[in-house]
């Protein structure tokens, strides 16, 4: 109690402060209030012990998951639905969305309509700031796109399907909240798409996990935003080796050429995601976001300004015969290896 009346009194004394509380995700247009002076009503920062700012401010950016003792305990809350798991502590602002869709985690319409709508409830959630992605399926983070959703369906079926996908990748990358991805499994084509769209990828030390944009390898081509994607995670020249051999890199291969940031033990990934969104959190939301929004703008833009075509494109290239084959036959593949 003491501290926090410490802590009250010093922020107090400081006068002007910069008000983090209109929006989690949108700064105070003030920007500066003067303590006491918030425009909202009833004034979040007022506590029975003065204004109190519980947001990282210049004064705690060091502290980023400093709490008043015994005045916010820490609180959890959890919703699922069928693919998805998330539970948001309160207390820190971090989410934790755990995938949880035998056999793989494969992104089927079902799959991406509840991750939109998972991203979205914690967007709009000014309790939540940062997000952790991760899977409850051992040994697969994400298997990509459900090939079945782009095998001997209609015209009408794919265009759904790839808007879904268009979206995901929109909301994810476009996303203020900060992103890590704790990878703990094996994540080709759209699993790795997911993990790239992250602000951080952390993946576990495993000799069988594998990570890339095989899409070459299927006999089909990624589309021009997973490679953006892809070429602001790790240069041109990579991304361009690895996409045109359809590459799925060990873990340690992809530490090395940066398509993950960070390797640990297995035991230590959820932790360490923990630790390193703290970290980025624990600097003034309005500033990262920004300068967020400054790095991934074009991208997100330019594919805004080619949804249409883009569905188009992928709804002719999938009707081919000639990819419809090929897509039958890796389902075989894939369903041989298994025997
Ligand atoms: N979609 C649908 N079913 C899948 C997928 C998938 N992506 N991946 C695996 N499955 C199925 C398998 O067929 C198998 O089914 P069944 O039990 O009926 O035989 C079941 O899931 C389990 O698979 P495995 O036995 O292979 O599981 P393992 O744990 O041994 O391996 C892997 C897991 C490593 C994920 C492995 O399944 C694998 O490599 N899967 C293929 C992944 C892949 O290549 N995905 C690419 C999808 S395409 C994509 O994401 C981007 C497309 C961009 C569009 C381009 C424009 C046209």
């Amino acid at each position: 109690m003491a501290a926090v009346v410490t802590l009250a009194r010093r922020i107090t004394l400081s006068g002007a402060l910069p008000c983090r509380m209109v929006s989690p995700h949108v700064p105070c247009p003030l920007l500066l209030v003067q303590a006491g002076e918030c425009p909202m009503t009833p004034c979040p920062h007022t506590t029975p012990f003065g204004v109190l700012f519980p947001r990282s401010s210049p004064q705690v950016w060091s502290q980023a998951a400093w709490q008043p003792p015994g005045l916010l305990s820490t609180q959890r809350r959890a919703f699922s639905n069928n693919k998805i798991l998330v539970e948001l502590d309160t207390s820190s602002g971090v989410a934790t969305m755990k995938f949880k869709s035998p056999p793989v985690n494969s992104l089927s319409l079902d799959f991406l309509t509840e991750f939109c709508i998972s991203l979205e409830k914690l967007e709009n959630d000014r309790a939540c700031r940062g997000l952790i992605i991760t899977s409850t399926i051992p040994r697969v983070f994400s298997s990509g796109l459900d090939i079945m959703e782009m095998c001997g369906k209609s015209t009408e079926h794919y265009a759904e399907f790839w808007r879904a996908v268009q979206e995901m990748w929109l909301r994810l990358y476009g996303s203020n909240m900060v992103t890590v991805a704790a990878v703990n499994g094996s994540s080709p084509a759209g699993g790795c798409l997911i993990a790239l769209s992250c602000d951080y990828r952390i993946m576990a030390e495993n000799p069988k996990y594998v990570i890339g944009l095989n899409e070459a390898q299927l006999g089909i081509v990624a589309p021009f935003w997973f490679k953006d994607t892809f070429v602001n995670a790790v240069g041109h020249r990579v991304a361009e080796r690895s996409l045109q051999l359809g590459l799925l890199h060990s873990v340690p291969e992809a530490h090395q050429i940066g398509l993950v940031d960070e390797v640990v033990p297995e035991e230590k990934l959820q932790e360490k995601a923990v630790a390193v969104v703290a970290q980025w959190l624990a600097l003034p939301d309005h500033a990262r976001q920004l300068t967020k929004t400054m790095m991934r703008k074009a991208v997100l833009d330019h594919m805004l300004a080619h949804r249409e075509e883009d569905i188009q494109n992928f709804v002719n290239f999938v009707s081919k015969d000639s990819i419809q084959k090929s897509l039958s036959m890796y389902m075989e593949m894939l369903k041989k290896k298994k025997g």
